[in-house]
């Protein structure tokens, strides 16, 4: 933790929250354990920029994980929310927004021929691996070790985020039964990819993959890694599973199946379609996705799926992202950015890479580049946290764990971008 910011009222808040709340926190990677401290409390945001609740204001590289990709608070979801507001706040009924919101989903998406409305990424995930298990009549799922899926049992096999930084292989609570029909192969590994599947010919449902991982930091696929996975796939009879959760919206418009012209069977979808509040969308073929109840036999539903100011804060955001100049204005926030860490690093001499794809990036603690689990787990655990507690003592603040991205936002100036790099470079040079 910092020690010229003051942070008595989150430490206080965190002992009250800590004796009715599992851990203080309602997701784990928030209580900086991997980086020690108590976690601040935020009061509000705007723009690139959050305050807490002792009254110090940081710029904001986390962006809620993902969905502030307009910054915290834009005046066209507000609106849009507030308008809904006088309409009602929940239905549990069909409602125009979530049709035109699956509508756009479907323009924007190049999977997307049908799409369900979810209320997390855990679910459009969890949704997808049963309906292609639904679809295909198989049972054994590929994933990638370090790609993190959210929490539902199957996809808790060596994944990233919250559970690598516990360092927490698979979960106890998960069944070996559970785990079981779970294979896992290295990531930019296409060889294992397909040894697995010759081992299990006729056995796999789907492959499942972060087409731009964020979940182990930021990790790029290998050219050729998602074409392999989509003719392996089509070959195999397999379906392909693109989790965009993170990148979709982000990578580019239409994701990182636009990104990298490779479409997927299925897509899992969230954060930014929320515009802020909890969605997730799970989105594909029409074959495929015709077999989700009612219209086919694979059950799947959800009290608060659709719901209305969640809609209408998902049509605010993909509207604003649809204006031109977007994504080459988040590609040159995100090259500025890659380029002032790279002389940070430089100028440091401290044994250091990144990794960016457009608006999102990681420092990696580690002097070879990362392009898969193994050589991001073994980035210097140590030094990260000694730099999260710099950066955040000079009112920056990052991802409290070494395998979380940096998200940028059309908020963030060139200034708090400089400033940040400055930062990171007096920090790195102190480690
Ligand atoms: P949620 O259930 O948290 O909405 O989504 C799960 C999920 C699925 N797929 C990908 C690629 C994801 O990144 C996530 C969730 N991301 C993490 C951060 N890397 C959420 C933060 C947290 O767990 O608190």
């Amino acid at each position: 933790m910092s020690d010229t910011l003051t942070h008595a009222r989150s430490e206080q808040l965190f002992a009250e929250a800590r004796r009715r709340i599992p851990g203080g926190v309602n997701s784990p990677v928030r209580a900086f354990s991997s980086v020690g401290g108590a976690p601040v409390f935020y009061e509000r945001a705007a723009g690139s920029r959050v305050t807490d609740v002792d009254g110090n204001e940081y710029v904001d590289f986390i962006g809620s994980w993902g969905p502030m990709i307009l910054g915290h608070r834009p005046a066209a979801v507000l609106d849009a929310v507030r308008a809904q507001l006088d309409r009602g706040l929940s239905f549990g009924a069909p409602c125009e927004a979530e049709v035109r919101l699956a509508e756009r989903v479907c323009e924007l998406v190049p999977c997307a021929e049908k799409a369900r409305m979810v209320s997390s990424g855990t679910e459009a995930v969890m949704s997808a691996v049963r309906l292609a298990r639904g679809f295909t009549g198989r049972s054994l799922i590929i994933k990638f070790e370090g790609c993190y899926h959210g929490h539902s049992d199957a996809l808790l096999a060596s994944a990233g985020s919250g559970v690598a930084a516990f360092g927490i292989p698979g979960t106890p609570g998960v069944t070996p039964g559970a785990a079981r029909d779970t294979l896992v192969a290295p990531y930019n590994d296409l060889v294992a990819v397909e040894r697995l599947i010759d081992a299990h010919e006729g056995q796999v449902a789907c492959v499942i993959v972060e087409p731009v991982a964020g979940n182990m930091g930021v990790v790029a696929p290998d050219p050729g890694f998602l074409e392999g996975l989509r003719a392996t796939c089509a070959r195999e009879g397999a379906l392909l599973i693109f989790d965009e959760v993170i990148s979709g919206f982000r990578a580019a418009l239409g994701g990182a199946q636009e990104r990298y012209g490779i479409v997927p069977d299925l897509c899992a979808l969230g954060k930014i379609v929320g515009g802020g509040f909890p969605v997730g969308c799970l989105a594909g073929r029409a074959e495929v996705m015709d077999a989700l109840s009612p219209a086919g036999p694979v059950y799947q539903a959800g009290t608060l799926s659709g719901n209305p100011v969640a809609m209408v804060a998902g049509l605010a955001t993909l509207e604003e992202l649809a204006r031109p100049g977007v994504y080459d204005e988040l590609e040159r926030l995100g090259a500025r950015l890659e380029a002032g860490l790279a002389r940070a690093i430089e100028r440091s001499g401290f044994p250091a890479t990144v990794n960016r794809v457009g608006s999102l990036a990681t420092l990696f603690f580690s002097p070879d580049p990362v392009r898969d689990y193994a050589g991001a787990s073994a980035c210097d655990a140590a030094a990260f946290a000694r730099y999260f507690a710099g950066m955040l003592e000079r009112g920056f603040l990052i991802a409290p764990s070494r395998f979380e991205a940096l998200f940028l936002s059309l908020a963030h100036t060139d200034d708090e971008i400089d400033d940040f790099a400055a930062a990171a470079a007096e920090v790195l040079a102190a480690l």
